[in-house]
């Protein structure tokens, strides 16, 4: 059996998590500090988004020195204390390895900056072609990938910001460095680690993209799985006991087989984001759309199917940094909160794979419907709001897809009690509002609220093999608000029913009285073969065959 098929992971961002030293930010030692509540929790790993030194353009995903502590979140002591008390409580620590680019203000891409041949060599510089850029691709935050360097008369290529330049993979010294940097963090004791984007670090081809924004010309090449077996082979597959995920951009199914296949000796288990586009109008992120769930459960069942048949393995989850709040996105955070957020947990959680929780999902944390520009503070939503207003739409739909959409909703400080609990000082991003019945203190003294769910999901998972090890087969395929699948392990059966709905509808489940509810976001049932579901109702079956 391997290992971390029963583990669940937390994801923390450290700045929104929990301030000890009244600047606003959270830190290290607030994440120390709240160690209890996670093992209360249950949770085995906790992934932190980039603590490293960073001018923070991007939030930490601009690095500009991968062996050192950013001063805002501490210092390596308090990392190291960090490791030691988690670790006392059996968790373990999964660290965010940004490697397809570093921040321009790494001393390697300044020393490229200053003529350094063997530096300049670790980034990828063109020449303009016919007095143009190289190629006509589109930045994942807005506007070209190429930024001129008046100096060499280059270009050098940032699939994101302008700060974040895209490192050179084809040089060996580059995958050196980057192999040292990682077993630097094992050896500090570090247990994991996610791979930003890592399925885009083979750019196969400098073209114009005719049919789209250049993404085809360096999604999932086929050096990526090169690449990742030689990262394997000489850092995380030599310890016992490391987890890993790749973060896969625009990813295919065939390729996050191939990633996550043991046999393949890449990684453990892949990201992928196709069930996160289903509200996106035209595949456009900045536009308002009601989610596609007919979409949505094909989505699932491909994914869980396919990623079964190849032997790969998915992680699981519905909220990161990255995404607007699912409860606020699949969900009813006005009318069902409590009720739709336990559904949408139930559907991560017993799917067939490893389930990621983010930082306030476990206790209904909502969209952030922020309403001004100067209250937003993320890089890609900032650019989108000019790039949209440039466009000409009105200032009110604007306003509309960004509530919707931006990556701060995500990002508001963790809600600890009535007044937040987050900081004594102003926050670095405002809290929201409802941290007034949103809250850590209420949910844990509720034994039917949100985060007690979570936890008995957790122990579930610890308790029945067949969450782990089971098969996943659809159910229900062709009900129009009933999202239905089926496990199977040995003599083991377990029926997982979830309505995305807040109209009541029904289903027909025969002998349902053989069936044994595990769990259910509803107290009480009528268990008819002819079953009535209630608003958002989810109900996990298990029974013996
Ligand atoms: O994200 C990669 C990524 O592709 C997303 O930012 C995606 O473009 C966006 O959510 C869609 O609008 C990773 C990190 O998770 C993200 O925080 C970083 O900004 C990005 O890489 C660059 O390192
Ligand atoms: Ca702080």
């Amino acid at each position: 059996m391997t290992d971390f098929k029963n583990k669940v992971v937390y994801q923390i961002y450290p700045k929104s998590f929990y301030d000890t030293n009244h600047d606003g930010y959270g830190d290290i030692k607030g994440i120390t500090q709240k160690l209890d509540y996670l093992a209360y929790l249950g949770v085995d790993y906790l992934w932190l988004n980039p603590i490293f030194v960073s001018p923070q353009r991007d939030s930490g995903y601009d690095i500009s020195d991968y062996c050192a502590i950013d001063p805002s979140f501490g210092t390596m002591e308090d990392l190291e204390e960090l490791i030691t008390e988690a670790k006392k409580r059996n968790i373990y620590l999964m660290f965010d390895m940004v490697f397809n680019h570093t921040s321009t203000e790494h001393i390697w891409f300044q020393k490229a900056l200053q003529g350094d041949k063997k530096y300049k060599n670790y980034y990828i510089f063109k020449k303009p072609v016919d007095g143009h850029m190289p190629t006509n691709w589109e930045s994942k935050f807005g506007g070209p990938v190429w930024e001129y360097v008046e100096k060499f008369d280059e270009y050098y290529l940032h699939l994101f910001d302008k700060s974040q330049a895209d490192l050179n993979w084809q040089n060996p010294e580059v995958k050196k460095e980057l192999i040292d940097i990682m077993n630097f963090w094992i050896k500090k004791g570090i247990r994991g680690f996610r791979f930003d984007v890592i399925n885009l670090i083979d750019k196969m081809k400098y073209e114009d993209d005719y049919e789209g924004v250049g993404k085809h010309f360096y999604t999932d090449g086929p050096l990526v799985h090169h690449y990742l077996r030689e990262l394997n082979e000489e850092s995380f597959g030599k310890w016992e006991g490391m987890m890993t995920v790749g973060e896969m951009s625009a990813t295919s199914l065939e390729n996050c087989i191939e990633y996550t296949n043991p046999k393949h000796h890449e990684l453990n288990m892949t990201f992928n984001f196709h069930h996160l586009k289903v509200d996106y109008e035209n595949k456009e992120k900045w536009t308002t759309m009601p989610f596609d769930f007919e979409e949505l459960k094909n989505l699932f069942h491909t994914w869980q199917v396919g990623m079964q048949q190849g032997n790969g393995w998915n992680a699981l989850f519905w909220n990161c940094h990255d995404q607007p709040r699912s409860l606020s996105r699949f969900g009813n955070d006005k009318d069902y909160p409590i009720e739709s957020a336990k559904m949408l947990a139930t559907v991560i959680h017993m799917q067939r794979g490893t389930p990621y929780i983010y930082q306030g999902e476990e206790i209904g944390m909502t969209n952030a419907y922020l309403t001004d520009i100067s209250q937003y503070r993320d890089v890609e939503s900032i650019n989108y709001y000019h790039i949209l207003k440039e466009q000409g739409l009105p200032e009110q739909k604007i306003y509309e897809i960004l509530q919707a959409k931006s990556r701060d909703n995500a990002r508001t400080p963790m809600q600890w009690n009535h007044e937040g609990g987050f900081s004594d000082v102003t926050p670095w991003i405002e809290m929201n509002a409802n941290c007034r019945t949103v809250n850590v203190e209420d949910n844990m003294k509720d034994e039917n609220s949100i985060l007690s769910y979570y936890r008995k999901l957790i122990q579930l998972r610890k308790t029945y093999l067949i969450i782990s090890e089971g098969t996943y087969e659809p159910y229900l395929e062709e009900h129009p608000t009933v999202y239905a699948f089926q496990r199977h392990y040995q003599n083991e059966k377990l029926v997982v029913i979830n309505n995305f709905y807040a109209s009541e509808t029904s289903i027909y489940i025969p002998h349902i009285k053989d069936y044994q509810i595990l769990l259910s976001n509803y107290q009480t049932h009528t268990l008819e073969d002819c079953l009535i579901l209630r608003p958002y109702e989810t109900i996990v079956f298990l029974s013996k065959m």
